[in-house]
């Protein structure tokens, strides 16, 4: 019986997410308004019928842990666990994860425990829904050492990926780890008959095949391709294991997006506010799970929003909102304006008596303030945002860069989390 074990790989440094990542482990980054970034591989998981999952993270933070328990419990029946394998809880600090082939390689010694017969690892900062379950299958029947799910990309994008060039039958015959823009890849091309006709078409501009980062390994497999001291799959062991063994790709057309960046993040977030957003989270067969909180439902008074999303728990009023993300428990005051923003909300409630002494103390209260007008941003958890702030309006110019309370990102204004924007400030 196949007893497949997936396998998410949830961050190194964390530092193209910075500083989303300062205080937090990559997978629970909140995403979408109401989701942690973890929910999307394990809701793929969980909807093709993978219920044993292990998260690979450099540190585990208690928004991990709380998350991940609270949210993903299996019946007893079921034999399902999400686990969480830190680098920093099993060993030393010295020896963090070196990348992404050594986290697992540092794992096995829990992953044998389960006798699975395959490996499926998944990157845990990319939004897609796609059946894993099928690409497994195909998998089996194919006779395949490893199978590399790809997608076809331009070359424009072929330069931040891993493209691989494939036979008419799909089998991989060579692949390069982010080619340079200048680098001559035209050979690699890929035979448009090896498009799936169940699945959406795909556009003439997309002429390689790239590495999703997701890849199946027979049990057996993963072990040999592992026994060394390289520490990359895209890197060393992905093309490693195409010059030596049996290689297929499994292609899928649909949505898929790589959100590790936070110019990506931000894009994709916002994306999710237009009239046809490129991934659906209303499909109710194949749902991305999160935690459930029990909030109340979003209160809005006297408010103009369009093209926006406000996930439960919110209090909004007297606002104008386009183009927004409005998260969890977000408290907006009067006379408020936000576009092109995502706001992640806030993890609690502050009461009368802490909304008091936020005054005594000069320190605005968690939400946006009244009058303040906020443009392409993200928000984290439990920001203050005091009263008539001008964020992202003013013409100044504004380099990339930590200052402090804020930052600048490809041009994005970040709050980090717990951040405290003064009233009246303008950035
Ligand atoms: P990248 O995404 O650039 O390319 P990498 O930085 O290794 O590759 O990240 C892959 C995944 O592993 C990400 O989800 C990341 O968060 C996670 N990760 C990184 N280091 C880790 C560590 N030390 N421990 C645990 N998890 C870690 C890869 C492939 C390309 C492919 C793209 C598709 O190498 O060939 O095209 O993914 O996005
Ligand atoms: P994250 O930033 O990733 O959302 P946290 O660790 O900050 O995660 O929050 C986890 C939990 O801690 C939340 O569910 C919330 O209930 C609780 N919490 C966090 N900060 C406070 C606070 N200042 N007062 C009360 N509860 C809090």
């Amino acid at each position: 019986m196949n007893k497949p074990l997936a396998i998410v790989l949830g961050g190194g440094k964390g530092t193209r997410l910075f500083p989303l990542t300062k205080e937090r482990a990559k997978p629970a980054v909140p995403f979408g308004g109401k989701y942690r970034l973890v929910d999307i591989p394990i809701s793929n998981c969980i909807n093709s019928g993978l219920r044993q999952v292990y998260i690979l993270t450099q540190f585990n933070t208690a928004s991990l842990h709380n998350h991940i328990s609270s949210t993903f419990i299996f019946d007893v029946f079921s034999n399902g666990f999400v686990e969480i394998l830190a680098a920093e809880q099993t060993f030393d600090n010295n020896s963090w994860y070196q990348g992404t082939a050594d986290a697992v390689r540092k794992n096995f010694y829990h992953f044998r425990d389960q006798s699975p017969s395959h490996y499926i690892i998944l990157s845990g900062d990319q939004l897609y829904r796609m059946d894993l379950a099928e690409m497994l299958n195909k998998h089996i029947e194919s006779g395949a050492e490893v199978t590399i799910a790809a997608t076809p990309v331009s070359r424009q994008n072929a330069t931040g990926l891993g493209i691989i060039s494939a036979d008419k039958k799909g089998r991989a015959v060579s692949f390069i780890e982010k080619p340079d823009p200048e680098d001559d890849i035209s050979h690699m091309a890929f035979d448009r008959s090896l498009l799936p006709e169940n699945q959406p078409k795909v556009d003439l501009s997309k002429e390689y095949l790239a590495s999703m980062g997701m890849y199946i390994f027979n049990a057996k497999t993963l072990e040999k391709v592992l026994d060394n001291n390289y520490t990359d799959f895209g890197k060393e062991i992905i093309p490693i294991a195409i010059g030596e063994r049996y290689v297929n790709t499994y292609i899928f057309t649909g949505f898929w997006e790589d959100i590790g960046t936070i110019k990506a993040f931000y894009e994709t977030n916002l994306n999710l506010v237009s009239l046809t957003p490129a991934f659906n989270f209303y499909d109710e067969k194949r749902p991305i799970y999160t935690h459930r909180r029990h909030l109340a439902a979003t209160k809005m008074n006297f408010c103009t929003i369009s093209q926006s999303l406000a996930a439960e728990g919110s209090i909004i009023t007297n606002a104008s909102i386009v183009n927004s993300v409005i998260g969890i428990r977000t408290l907006i005051e009067s006379g408020a304006n936000l576009d092109g923003v995502y706001c992640m909300g806030a993890n609690f409630y502050e009461t009368l008596e802490q909304k008091k002494e936020n005054e005594e103390q000069g320190i605005p209260n968690i939400g946006i303030g009244r009058g303040t007008i906020v443009r392409k941003a993200i928000i984290d958890l439990n920001a203050r945002i005091g009263d008539g702030c001008r964020l992202g309006i003013d013409p100044i110019e504004r380099k990339d860069g930590d200052y402090g309370y804020y930052w600048i990102v490809d041009g994005i204004i970040v709050i980090p989390k717990n951040g405290i924007v003064p009233a009246g400030t303008i950035i």
